[in-house]
């Protein structure tokens, strides 16, 4: 059982219920509307929490195959600034997806609002678009669509963290096989001290014009061209202007690929070296462009843009407990965390910045060991093994929802209605009970427990179950909530 795998994605469930019946939309407030369908506002008739709902005509589904990626990869993105998918449904005409609502609006309408951003402000929006580009690559996907518009902040605030949406023109261009056999050749690659470096690429034109890198629009490119897409975003946010244009698409195809662009004159003389250093560095040809570690490591990303940051204190009890919870609670606990309001968690999130110092959006055992040891005086073995227990899904490394279910206090989790709707997610058939059959549907949809026997999923039952019938019901699960 210690071999568990819980992955968010897991939790990501398709429903065949009655959408209305589910979501009020408030059709009056249109989010968004790309070639794929459109986003509206909506809230959940029984939480009464905001969701933004796309709308997607199946008859605009012209490559089903296609479409499951988009899906996919939605699902097992696990980033704090990539939009979270809490669930879809299909009817006879649409499927839904059900996003986390962000209040924000788009980075598009704040730079056009504000003419430009001051670099400090242009640094701040742009970390985050550069740390869910870095975490995409890391895992195997290239967005490929990257403009202004694809960014939403998730509240109104003006420090409010950023969000990647729209994947739909996605594409994974490294298995997870792949993935795994990298990490672990990295692993002993960086104890050599040796970058390394991989080729693979892609052939579909993509992308919206004005971000769009040359090789891109020549139709043979790698997930290098997110790159050049986020240099012309930095260069936006810093001018308000475009770096490429042209009276129609012809002209501002030939302007891209001829691929010379203004920093000279205003604003461009008030802005700083290492900022220009930056994009120039980034909207080169494919062959010099800098990739994703490459930016995040740049001077003028690691320049200081507060200096009030005082560190959050790391409570090391909450990540023991967690480590000794049943796996069930471990399981629900993951459920309520991928679920979780923004505002619940935030000081959490902040958390999880703090531990993650290379911004990769991951807290790597180095990173976790260096952190915790700022305020603890734990012994390294200790360390090690809770490390080893809250990555649940022994990736190596501790993922965003993982480390929010490890370190959630029970005032969040303990809500009424975040039971509820925990307990309702495994409890397919309403029938008011979770069998083994039930935690199997959702935990058993991972290839690798396809042939598990059924005992494993008896065995998470039975710790819960109090009055030894073989099922849980509601009380049992409450109190294996409440339990320390
Ligand atoms: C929000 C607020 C908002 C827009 C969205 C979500 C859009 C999300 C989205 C759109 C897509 C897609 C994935 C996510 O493929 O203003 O909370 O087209």
């Amino acid at each position: 059982m210690e071999d568990l795998k819980i992955k968010k994605g897991f939790f990501v469930q398709n429903s065949q219920e009655n959408i209305e019946g589910v979501y009020q939309f408030d059709k009056t407030k249109l989010l968004g509307e790309g070639g794929f369908g459109r986003v509206f506002k909506a809230v959940h008739n029984i939480t009464k929490q905001s969701r933004a709902i796309k709308v997607i005509p199946k008859s605009k589904i012209k490559d089903p195959a296609k479409f499951a990626i988009e899906i996919e990869i939605l699902k097992q993105v696990d980033h704090p600034n990539i939009i979270k998918l809490f669930e879809t449904f299909e009817d006879a005409r649409n499927v839904y997806l059900v996003f986390e609502m962000c209040e924000g609006g788009e980075l598009f309408d704040r730079v056009v609002a504000k003419t430009h951003y001051t670099e400090s402000e242009a640094r701040a929006a742009f970390t985050d678009i550069m740390k869910c580009i870095h975490y995409c690559h890391q895992h195997g996907i290239s967005h490929r669509d990257l403009k202004l518009e694809n960014f939403v902040y998730a509240t109104k605030a003006l420090d409010s963290p950023l969000k990647m949406i729209d994947f739909g023109l996605s594409k994974v261009f490294k298995s997870e096989d792949e993935i795994l056999e990298e990490n672990e050749k990295k692993s002993a690659i960086a104890a050599a001290g040796v970058k390394q470096r991989k080729k693979v690429v892609m052939q579909t034109k993509a992308g919206t014009a004005d971000y769009m890198s040359p090789e891109v629009l020549e139709g043979n490119y790698n997930e290098k061209c997110d790159i050049w897409s986020a240099g012309v975003i930095l260069y936006m946010i810093l001018s308000g202007t475009p770096p490429f244009y042209g009276k129609d698409d012809a002209h501002l195809v030939a302007s891209i690929k001829k691929g010379a662009y203004r920093m000279t004159g205003k604003p461009w003389d008030t802005i700083s070296e290492p900022a220009k250093d930056l994009i120039k560095k980034m909207i080169v040809p494919q062959e010099s462009r800098i990739d994703s570690q490459a930016v995040l490591d740049h001077p003028w990303m690691k320049m200081q843009n507060k200096v009030d940051d005082t560190p959050i204190q790391i409570d090391l009890d909450n990540l023991k407990s967690f480590v000794n919870m049943s796996k069930l609670k471990q399981v629900a606990l993951h459920f309520i965390a991928s679920q979780a309001d923004e505002k619940d968690i935030d000081l959490l999130i902040k958390e999880f910045n703090q531990f993650d110092a290379n911004g990769d959006g991951e807290i790597s055992i180095q990173e976790f060991k260096s952190t915790i040891s700022k305020f603890h005086k734990a012994p390294p073995e200790e360390i090690e093994r809770i490390f080893k227990l809250v990555d649940s899904d022994n990736s190596g490394r501790i993922n965003y929802t993982e480390f929010i279910a490890a370190t959630m206090n029970q005032n969040i989790y303990l809500r009424e209605e975040k039971l509820y709707q925990a307990f309702k997610m495994f409890d397919k058939n309403n029938d008011g009970v979770i069998t083994p059959d039930e935690i199997k549907a959702v935990l058993g949809s991972d290839p690798k427990y396809k042939d598990q026997d059924t005992k494993m999923w008896e065995r998470i039952i039975e710790d819960a179950d109090t009055n030894k019938d073989g099922h849980i019901d509601y009380d049992e699960f409450i109190k294996l909530m409440g339990k320390i």
